[in-house]
């Protein structure tokens, strides 16, 4: 059956899981006035609260209204690739239950969505004629979340190359960075009616070194480092030209900006030297990427460092890539730590004791204090005005108890003590503006297919049911109360 939630239904779904907890009282606690037990951790006023997405993991509808194959069409259809061969050929099916999904995040309260639009629905062919019915499905989901009261910030690449484009060296090819800048422009010229915020690239990082290096994600490859340096060099000037095309199209106002997964650099141990050490590392650490994104420059320890497998560049390239966005978009999941060290670098990285507390994901150890540390860092380093935590979220084992419900403690654990950092930095006026919690629905998790679930609502792939976790019901309180606590 398709769950289409009234108000009511989910808050009456919400309420049966509490009235099975023990905890019931956690209203009545916050409410007491003067209990120094429970003081509320509050959000500025108008903080955004939000999920997000992205086109191949939720959408499913593949071969539908002339929507071209992409790299992940062809990698997960490649035997071996995936966990059991899943595809996202139907994932969610959000291309057809979109309004029910919106109704979801409605109910939970949310005031903004990140999306991602599928380059192969709008250019089938990565460049040339765009394909109406492509556009239409976003303008059509767009406006469903604008009747609902959600603000759509948009990701015009979370990984799904068009095939053709591959064909011809995809990243490796420069002409991929100005196609890309083609197709964003073309999208901010039909879309920026309707949206405002734009985000060019989702983890310029991931897509190159798990595609292009590892081999784990798609297009699968493992190319030699002077290689993977250019391809990544290739990205970001993507980013930079379609920066500049998103302006030079839209028919308004728009906030152009990027989602990127730094490497989050938290300090040992919060001391001056240590403190000192997570700065100077999460320059370097991030050279490749946010550093030279932000700075206009590749660090000189990056460049001697590589030596003749230094990227190739000119100093207009670097000007481009380094072009002035309006907010920044960081997704935070696991931690690395950092201490001081006399060497050159001024700073080493601590590899982690086995023993470190995971997620369902192995590579997700558990670092709520990222979520200080990123958006403080990047504060303190490049003065960024507008800042969002762009995704963020856990894998979790869930499993449907007897009763129906869905009882993901150790999810709820990860997000609120991730949260109390983040309300931590914007209480010393970090300027973070909002936050996406990822995700809203379990979903195609790439190489690990459907066995890694991050929803905070559960889907039952076999039916497409959805049930709200438990985290939902955190998620909601959340956000009706701006705070924690
Ligand atoms: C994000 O990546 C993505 O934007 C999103 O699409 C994804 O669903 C979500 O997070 C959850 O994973 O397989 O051991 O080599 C997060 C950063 C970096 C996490 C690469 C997985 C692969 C580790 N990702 N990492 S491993």
């Amino acid at each position: 059956m398709l769950l289409s939630f009234s108000r009511r239904r989910f808050a009456q779904l919400l309420g049966a899981a509490t009235a099975a907890l023990p905890f019931r009282g956690v209203d009545a606690l916050a409410a007491a006035p003067g209990d120094a037990a429970v003081r509320p951790l509050p959000f500025p006023k108008g903080f955004l609260w939000g999920s997000a997405t992205a086109s191949y993991q939720v959408e499913g509808a593949a071969k539908e209204d002339g929507r071209g194959p992409s790299i992940w069409d062809t990698f997960s259809h490649t035997a071996g690739k995936t966990h059991n061969g899943d595809t996202g050929d139907v994932a969610d099916d959000y291309y057809h239950r979109y309004r029910d999904d919106i109704r979801l995040m409605k109910d939970l309260g949310l005031t903004v969505c990140r999306f991602s639009v599928s380059w192969s629905r709008i250019f089938p062919d990565g460049t040339g004629s765009p394909n109406q019915k492509g556009v239409d499905f976003y303008k059509q989901m767009v406006d469903a979340m604008l009747e609902a009261g959600i603000k759509p910030y948009g990701t015009l690449y979370h990984w799904d190359l068009p095939q053709t484009l591959q064909d011809k060296g995809g990243w490796e090819n420069r002409d991929t960075a100005q196609a890309f800048a083609d197709y964003a422009g073309y999208v901010a010229s039909r879309l920026s009616d309707r949206v405002k915020h734009f985000m060019t690239t989702n983890e310029i990082r991931s897509f190159v070194e798990l595609g292009y290096r590892e081999g784990i994600h798609a297009p699968g490859l493992r190319l030699s480092r002077a290689k993977v340096t250019q391809i990544a060099h290739h990205a970001v000037l993507g980013h930079g030209l379609a920066v500049q095309a998103i302006r030079a199209k839209a028919v308004r106002d728009t906030r152009v900006g990027l989602a990127e997964n730094p490497t989050v650099t938290n300090p040992a141990l919060e001391t001056e030297e240590h403190i000192a050490a997570a700065h100077k590392a999460f320059r370097e650490e991030n050279a490749m990427y946010l550093s030279v994104i932000m700075e206009g420059r590749y660090t000189d320890l990056y460049l001697k460092q590589l030596g003749a497998d230094a990227p190739k560049f000119t100093p207009e390239e670097l000007r481009t890539i380094a072009s002035p966005l309006d907010f920044l978009g960081i997704n935070v999941y696991a931690p690395t730590y950092v201490r001081a060290d006399a060497g050159e670098r001024g700073y080493v990285m601590i590899s982690p004791p086995s023993s470190f507390p995971k997620m369902a994901s192995p590579w997700l150890t558990v670092g709520p204090e990222s979520l200080y540390w990123a958006p403080k860092l990047i504060h303190d380093l490049w003065k960024v005005k507008e800042m969002y935590i762009t995704e963020n979220g856990a894998s979790s084992d869930d499993v449907v108890a007897t009763d129906g419900h869905v009882y993901d403690t150790d999810r709820v654990m990860y997000l609120r003590n991730y949260l109390m950092h983040l309300q931590r930095a914007v209480s010393q006026g970090v300027p973070v503006k909002g936050y996406f919690l990822w995700s809203l629905l379990d979903n195609f998790e790439w190489a690990d297919g459907y066995s890694k679930r991050f929803g905070i609502v559960y889907v039952d792939f076999a039916t497409q049911k959805r049930i709200p976790k438990l985290s939902s019901q955190f998620y909601a309180e959340v956000i009706r109360r701006n705070g924690l606590g």
